[in-house]
């Protein structure tokens, strides 16, 4: 992946635009790290990381490259969007390449702001956007069963594989199971990540809190926690309307101001983290001639040959093999020159298994 995108997505009037401006405009997460804002509803963050500082630093970098998520601001979801053919295929085609999908939740009381269905209910906005994510997998379902029944009729096997798993999507969707909650092989995974089965996408529950419940948290708001607990999902609460107005302090006064709310960290860079841990995403760096220094986020189990790949696909063709150091063990030694010297800089092939940290140097042919 170029970069991990991911969508943000909820019922109107919920806070996504906010949360979606803090994010792309904020100062706290983004550091002394460039962002930019793609279009008026995609914008991209940078992923704050101490190593890729001080790794551009020993090599003396003048151009440092974080590895970014890219935000993408969906248009509202309502009940019934799937069957809305205008704003249902653009809010699909919108969301249909993305990795993660963020689900902001109304916790905040706000009267003046109108709540599409009346009251103020998180627990029932999770299951009506839930249901909406699933019935427009049903719909995406169908159609392709019509399409490959059609094609199985000449019989190859993997037409006939497909069939199984369109089958086995539609028998679990028609129960009502989204399908990131049902044991598929890999071989089927990778199938539906092909697809792009919005209920199979990887989902994040973003709680738009008030101010209030940093200290004592609403009874919609424990309800919430409560019911993410029975689907063992985690709730990230933040308070987008507060964090958007402390963009304007400075880094020092809002420091001083999330410490007084008992605020450990801004709830952006939770949220980047654990779009990370969602993705099951690690990071590896790369150096050039001394200028760039730059962070490549990537799948864990990716291979080195892979991960040639994603630098530039002529590498992994041309693979030879890679030069391999820790940064945690370059910064101690302070530098490439004197690791290689003590012989610190591993030679390995196109099988390794890249870790979190590894900085990579790839010979290949080209
Ligand atoms: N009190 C309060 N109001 C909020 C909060 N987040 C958003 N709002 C307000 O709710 C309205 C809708 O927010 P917006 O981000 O446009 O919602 P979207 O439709 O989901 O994109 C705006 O008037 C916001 O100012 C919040 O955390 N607290
Ligand atoms: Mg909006």
């Amino acid at each position: 992946m170029a970069s991990v995108c991911s969508g943000i997505i909820g019922l109107p009037n919920v806070g996504k635009s906010t949360l979606f401006n803090v994010l792309t405009r904020g100062k706290a997460q983004i550091a002394n790290f460039p962002f930019s804002t793609i279009s008026p509803n995609i914008g991209t963050v940078s992923i704050p990381d101490n190593r890729l500082e001080s790794l551009a630093r020993i090599i003396n970098a003048s151009i440092i490259t974080p590895a970014v998520v890219q935000f993408t601001d969906v248009a509202g979801l309502v009940k019934g969007a799937h069957q809305g053919e205008g704003l249902g295929n653009e809010f699909l085609s919108r969301i249909r390449g993305i990795d993660v999908l963020a689900e902001v939740v109304r916790c905040f009381q706000e009267e003046k702001v109108v709540h599409c269905e009346g009251n103020i209910d998180p627990v029932r906005d999770i299951q009506i956007i839930n249901l909406e994510l699933l019935l427009a997998d049903l719909e995406i379902v169908e159609r392709k069963l019509a399409k490959v029944t059609q094609s199985v009729i000449s019989k190859s096997k993997k037409d006939k594989e497909k069939l199984d798993i369109l089958e086995k999507v539609k028998a679990n969707l028609e129960k009502e199971n989204s399908l990131r909650d049902i044991p598929f092989t890999e071989k089927e995974r990778c199938e539906l990540v092909k697809e792009g089965f919005l209920s199979f996408k990887p989902l994040l529950y973003i709680a738009n809190i008030d101010e209030d419940d940093l200290t004592s948290p609403s009874l919609l708001l424990q309800r919430l926690r409560e019911y993410a607990l029975t689907e063992g999902m985690e709730v990230i609460e933040i308070c987008a309307q507060l964090e958007l107005e402390l963009e304007d302090l400075s880094q020092e006064e809002r420091i001083e101001f999330l410490k007084e709310l008992k605020i450990r960290e801004a709830g952006i860079d939770r949220l980047i983290k654990e779009v990370y841990r969602k993705l099951n995403l690690i990071t590896f760096f790369t150096v050039s001639g001394g200028k760039e220094a730059k962070a490549w986020p990537v799948k864990r189990g990716i291979t080195a040959s892979q991960a040639a790949g994603k630098v530039h696909s002529d590498m992994e063709k041309g693979f030879i093999k890679s030069e391999i150091i820790p940064v945690s063990e370059l910064l101690r030694i302070g530098s490439m020159k004197q690791a290689k010297e003590k012989g610190k800089v591993r030679i390995e092939g196109k099988d390794y298994l890249v870790k979190d940290g590894d900085v990579i140097h790839f010979r290949f042919s080209s």
